[in-house]
């Protein structure tokens, strides 16, 4: 199976919804007219597209159709494709738009971020998996202290991949940890550290602090790190995922996003809209629970795997 078909496959609920609304709509209108034009804004935010992004579609599908005189309501679903790849292929052209499998800096320090049960401890498997496999040596680091269960979901993963983990008992200070992780990443020449982090909720500002304290240690024992902060958000939320992403960005540089759980949902559409609506690239995406189920994001590749 290629690679375009297991992700057709992942984000299947996403892909029968949102072209089986399309369909539906293009069957009960025999030509291209305002009200069409409205139910498709409205497929497009069910889908959690976002208003924003929304808006930006619609607005260049009225212009497409106005240049080309088109009106025959078949033509509406290859022409929004067209708007949505060119879109996204032109916001994520560059390359801070995806994670450095291959990074010149040792070690490369990647702290994950987000609140509970989003996914963090299954994606750092899943990277560090991704990692391993380019022959890189990788260390988890378990800062999640908060929970005493979060600890030996790291250390499953870390056996899974069979990579070392750096812990301290449960409750300690998560700086502590990251110092620990970091200091022995540099005696032993480690590649690539992963940073594992407590979701508590983002409403706690002790807990913020705390994610801050983590950035300065890590700053501290090497300048120019962390290299990433990656927020994961979970794709089954939705929009609400935004509101969560806003308070992380106001406390700490995120770089980049992880969205996890997109094999969950009829809403993959949250990740045409997120880097318009925050800036901030989305540059994993989780499509599954097993250790393969984490991939680069690629504007083109998914927006084929949803309408193809
Ligand atoms: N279907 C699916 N489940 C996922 C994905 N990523 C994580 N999960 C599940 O979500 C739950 C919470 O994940 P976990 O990594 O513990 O979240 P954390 O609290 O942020 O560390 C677990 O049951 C994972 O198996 C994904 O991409 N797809
Ligand atoms: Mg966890």
């Amino acid at each position: 199976m290629s690679l375009l078909d297991k992700l057709r496959k992942k984000l299947v609920r996403t892909r029968t919804s949102f072209i089986g609304k399309i369909s539906e709509l293009v069957n009960l209108h025999c030509k291209i007219d305002e009200d069409l034009i409205e139910d498709i804004e409205e497929v497009l935010i069910q889908s959690d597209v976002g208003i924003q992004m929304s808006l930006n579609i619609i607005d260049k599908l009225k212009e497409e159709l106005r240049i080309t005189k088109t009106k025959d309501p078949n033509k509406i679903q290859d022409i929004l494709e067209n708007i949505i790849e060119n879109i996204l292929v032109s916001e994520y052209e560059g390359a801070t738009n995806s994670i450095n499998l291959n990074p010149e800096q040792k070690p490369y320090i990647i702290i994950f971020v987000g609140v509970n049960g989003v996914g963090k401890t299954t994606s750092i498997g899943k990277l560090a998996k991704l990692y391993k496999d380019r022959g890189k040596s990788v260390l988890l680091v378990a800062a999640d202290t908060f929970r005493a269960a979060a600890e030996e979901q790291l250390e499953v993963w870390a056996k899974r991949v069979n990579v070392p983990i750096i812990k301290q008992k449960y409750g300690s200070d998560p700086s502590s940890v990251v110092y620990d992780g970091i200091i022995s990443a540099k005696a032993k020449g480690y590649d690539i550290v992963l940073v594992d982090t407590a979701g508590r909720l983002h409403t706690k500002v002790n807990l913020m602090k705390e994610l801050q304290k983590m950035v300065r240690t890590t700053q501290k024992l090497i300048p120019d790190a962390p290299h990433e902060i990656l927020l994961v958000l979970d794709a089954t939320t939705g929009q609400n995922g935004l509101v969560q992403a806003r308070k992380f960005k106001e406390t700490i540089p995120v770089s980049g996003i992880i969205i996890a759980k997109l094999d969950g949902t009829a809403k993959a559409g949250i990740v045409v809209g997120i880097r318009n609506e925050l800036g901030i690239p989305v540059k994993l995406i989780g499509i599954g629970e097993n250790i393969e189920d984490l991939k680069n994001f690629h504007a083109r590749e998914f927006v084929k795997a949803i309408f193809q």
